[in-house]
Order: C-alpha cells, then structure tokens, then sequence
C-alpha cells in the first residue's frame, strides 16, 4: 500500500514536472504577478522548477526499490543442533528455551544450522539476543554455507556485547566489521552458529535486509514458518518521514 502511495507521488512528480512550460508558467508566474517577471525569466524558472521536480522524481523512483526488505525471525533452539551445543531452559527467553554450551561443557565445538531460502540478491545484516556473562563467555563463529570457522581471532569470530540479561546485539566479524555485512544471492543458504565459547548463550536470531530493522523476537507465525524451512518474509520498513529521505539520499 505504502509502495502504491509512492509510486502515485512519483507518477504526479513526473507530471507537474512534464507540463507544458508556457502553461506552468502562466499558472505559476504570470497568474498573481505579472508585473514582477519578465516572459524571458518566467520561462527560466519554470525550466529550474522542472528540473528540481525531475531529480525529485528521479530520486524517489529509485528509492522505492528500497522501501522492501526481507525479515527472517527464528528461535535458535529450533535450528540443527551438534553436540556439545543443546537447547537449553529459562523462564525469561523467547519461548523458554535457548542453545548453548553450559559453563565448563568444553569451548570450539558444536553448532546450529539453520537452512533457508533467501528470496533475493542482497546485504543481510544479522542480529542475534544473547546472555555473555564474561570475557569467556562471549562469542560465537558464524558463516554461511560449509564455509569453516577458521582461525580462533579470525573474522568469522562475532564479539557478542557482555550483559548478565537478554539483550540483542548485532553480528560483526573481528577485525571486520561491526556489524558485520552478509552478501547473499537469491536461493538457500545455510547459516551456521558454531559454538566458541562455553556459557554464550543465544535465544533467537533476527535476520534482515533493512540494516536500521529492530530486531524482534519470532512471531507464532514465524515460528510456524522456520518449522517449515520457510523463514523469509517481505515486509516493508516504517516510513517515517527521516529514513525515507535517508534512502532517497542513500540512493543518490
Ligand atoms: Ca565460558
Ligand atoms: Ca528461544
């Protein structure tokens, strides 16, 4: 609905900016002043007023490619699960449970996969809630499709944000990025969380093309769907008024 509003905007853009120059002058510039221009100005500046309202137009065509972004919420206990990493109880995680290596159960072994059809050609960002206690309970590895975890400080290390309670933080990649950015084409893919470090714990994942999405915790509807191998979903970022200016002039 947002998009069509959009496109009509667009469309009348193009419009105003297409009308018969003489025509808008006249509405614009002789209507209420003919004394103040001459012809010759008046022209001039509808060719500037058309000009601005082409660019707009322009800009706010090639926005509307942005104003659609995949989200993609999953409960980490309901991913593919290698042992020593196992799902875990508390009251206070998104429906009860987590995975994790307990404290002491040993640190670079086991993981989660989680096999998905990503529906398009882009940059995924990836959130993830965590509990780090510690300095040594605080980070996972994560790749995409068998790709190994490499060194111990590499750049598939993602560094979770310390904090005693749930709390969301980004994925980045040591010595990489922070966050980290993940481009994907269309198709599967398998994202795999390989436990690092013992007593990390993780609830739930958020996965998004829309870098400024706030991550979410997996609807009813969500979790139905990652039961059914089927994560992805469209859905459309707020429109306020600042983040569409801000992929207006990220496009440009
Ligand atoms: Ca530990
Ligand atoms: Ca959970």
């Amino acid at each position: 609905m947002r998009k069509i509003f959009f496109i009509l905007i667009a469309l009348c853009l193009w419009g105003i900016a297409h009308q018969n120059p003489k025509r808008l002058r006249n509405r614009v510039f002789l209507q209420n002043s003919a004394s103040m221009c001459s012809e010759s100005e008046g022209i001039l500046m509808t060719k500037f007023v058309s000009f601005i309202l082409t660019v707009f137009f322009m800009l706010t065509l090639f926005s509307i490619q942005s104003l659609t972004a995949i989200e993609i919420a999953l409960e980490a206990e309901l991913g593919e699960i290698q042992a020593p990493a196992q799902v875990l109880k508390d009251k206070d995680a998104s429906r009860g449970e987590y995975i994790g290596v307990p404290e002491g159960g040993g640190s670079h072994n086991g993981w989660v996969d989680y096999e998905f059809e990503y529906p398009m050609n882009s940059t995924y960002w990836i959130a993830g809630k965590v509990i780090a206690a510690d300095g040594g309970s605080d980070s996972f590895y994560v790749t995409f499709d068998g790709e190994d975890k490499g060194d111990v400080n590499g750049t598939n290390v993602w560094d979770t944000q310390q904090g005693p309670t749930w709390h969301w933080d980004m994925v980045m990649g040591r010595n990489l990025a922070d966050p980290r950015p993940f481009e994907l084409k269309k198709g599967k893919h398998i994202l795999r969380i390989w436990m690092r470090e013992d007593g990390t714990k993780l609830d739930c994942l958020f996965i998004s093309t829309d870098r400024n999405a706030a991550p979410r915790e997996p609807t009813d509807k969500d979790v139905k769907l990652q039961k059914a191998g089927k994560g992805a979903r469209y859905v459309e970022p707020k429109l306020k008024l600042t983040s569409t200016w801000g992929a207006i002039k990220n496009t440009y």
